[in-house]
């Protein structure tokens, strides 16, 4: 990593943004504005990320506000570090796959 952002980089960001802005707008059914826990779920499930309901409450806890919903802002942020996290751990994945057979397959989340 050199903390730059390289051309391929940011077309990666950019289509991520868009899919998560389009994503956003697809689940939120009540069209308010903002994701409930429900809508949530079904927006991260879209683009391939299958979360517990344990993490689904962390992250809750972490981004919604005082009403308890998340608006567009905190979800591309999160959308964005879950995409990282999920990334690195998966590219760890495939450069040593005999450590993680030993491990228990979950993994903690810092958001
Ligand atoms: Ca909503």
């Amino acid at each position: 990593m050199t903390g730059k952002l390289g051309r391929d980089e940011f077309v990666t960001l950019y289509n991520d943004l868009n899919d998560w802005k389009k994503a956003f707008k697809e689940h939120d059914v009540d069209e308010g504005g903002t994701m409930d826990i429900h809508e949530l779920r079904r927006a991260f499930k879209s683009f391939g990320f299958r979360l517990s309901n344990r993490l689904l409450v962390a992250i809750g806890r972490r981004y919604a506000n005082k009403a308890g919903v998340i608006d567009i802002q905190d979800f591309m942020l999160c959308s964005c570090r879950l995409k990282t996290i999920i990334t690195y751990y998966y590219e760890n994945i495939n450069s040593d796959r005999q450590r993680l057979a030993q491990t228990s397959g979950v993994f903690r989340v810092n958001l």
